[in-house]
């Protein structure tokens, strides 16, 4: 078998991508707000159904204006179990991050242990849908509004999720998205923040932009983080494939769940059995559980990668324990998050993959399980 990795990019018809470049040729338009970017950034609001956008270059720059933008300062409550670009962020703003742990339901925060660590100097949450699943927004708005603290999303996997048939990114004073070329969709690289006070666009849109408001203004100190008309163009190119993606991938998902389901120790995810929630099945993570199964998570990995299948251990380490962070954060009670951390597989989920791969997958997994 060829190598099957965790992701692929999805790639559009190439001849609309192409004549999307031709637009760039006569529009002699590269970057800085091009007609492209306005074309990508209108489109996204229609698909998504959201009142404003600001498109970036990509994810990890849109946190970063969110926290430059909505003045964030002192502490931020927010989860350990993500990737390193949501802690990254904060403490990049010299914003102290402070973990609450997980649940172990769906991997997000737990919003009850959120109140416990707010202090004086709490002046957000940042959450992560981790994986598309949505968080326990209706909590963490009731405790935000309790003490006045922003929230701000970090929905870098939740691109096409809905809650109650509105997009998951319109919770929160803001959330960012991410375009990275290994998500559900891409811009090659590339971001968004979507809010629905309209007060916003001009400072993120300024943020994005050095702080630029003129020709011989510059109020902020802002970034460069914005998106260029060849990312644009892909975007284009991409979004009518989205909800066919979609679809695609609940076919896989549903294909792993029949499988693993006969597997004991293996634990899947099933958001959408929350009929509130339209769900973009955008990762297929599993826990491995060594005391049923039979083998630990690191020995599945390095089984599977003997087989060709190169998965995922999204998120290990957790964030507490990477190396940049090891001496910050010690002796931090985070009981769920460390050990679904030692437990979370993300196996191979793609447009593209076919079902039959994803049986071979269970299959090794169910051999493997039998082995001493
Ligand atoms: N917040 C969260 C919760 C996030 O997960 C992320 C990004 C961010 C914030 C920041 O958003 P961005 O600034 O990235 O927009 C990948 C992605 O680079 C990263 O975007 C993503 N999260 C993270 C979870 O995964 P790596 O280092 O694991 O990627 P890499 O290069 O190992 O690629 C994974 C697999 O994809 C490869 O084994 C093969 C395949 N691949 C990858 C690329 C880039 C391809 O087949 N073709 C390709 O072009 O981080």
């Amino acid at each position: 078998m060829d190598k099957i990795f965790v992701t692929r990019p999805f790639l559009p018809d190439r001849k609309n991508f192409e004549n999307l470049v031709d637009e760039i040729w006569k529009a002699d338009w590269l970057t800085n707000n091009g007609p492209l970017h306005e074309k990508f950034a209108l489109k996204l609001k229609n698909f998504l159904s959201v009142p404003n956008i600001t498109l970036t270059a990509n994810g990890h720059l849109a946190l970063d204006i969110a926290l430059k933008g909505l003045k964030i300062k002192g502490e931020v409550i927010t989860t350990p179990f993500t990737f390193a670009s949501t802690t990254h962020a904060l403490v990049l703003n010299n914003i102290k991050p402070v973990f609450a742990d997980i649940t172990e339901k769906d991997l997000t925060i737990d919003a009850s242990k959120i109140e416990p660590l707010i202090t004086s100097q709490t002046s957000a949450i940042l959450p992560v849908h981790v994986y598309g699943h949505p968080c326990n927004t209706a909590e963490i708005l009731k405790i935000a509004q309790k003490y006045n603290l922003k929230v701000i999303y970090d929905a870098a996997h939740a691109f096409g999720v809905k809650k109650n048939g509105f997009s998951l990114s319109l919770e929160g004073d803001v959330s960012m998205l991410s375009f990275h070329a290994t998500k559900l969709f891409h811009s090659i690289e590339g971001g968004a923040l979507v809010y629905k006070d309209e007060k916003y666009k001009k400072i993120f849109d300024m943020y994005k932009n050095f702080g630029i408001e003129g020709e011989e203004s510059i109020n902020y100190i802002g970034e460069n983080a914005k998106m260029n008309e060849f990312q644009a163009a892909m975007g284009i190119a991409n979004l009518p494939y989205v909800n066919k993606n979609i679809q695609e991938r609940k076919e896989i998902t549903l294909t792993y769940r029949k499988y693993l389901t006969k597997i004991p120790g293996i634990t899947f995810f099933t958001p959408e059995s929350d009929k509130s929630i339209d769900y973009n099945y955008s990762y297929m993570p599993v826990l491995i559980n060594k005391e049923n199964y039979g083998h630990s998570r690191d020995e599945v990995y390095d089984y599977l990668k003997t087989k060709n299948i190169y998965s995922r251990k999204y998120f290990y380490p957790l964030i507490t324990d990477l190396g940049c962070y090891a001496h910050s954060f010690q002796n931090i009670d985070l009981p769920i998050a460390q050990k679904v951390s030692s437990q979370i597989l993300c196996l191979p989920i793609y447009n593209g993959l076919a079902l039959k791969i994803v049986k071979q997958i269970c299959n090794y997994l169910h051999t493997f399980s039998l082995k001493d």
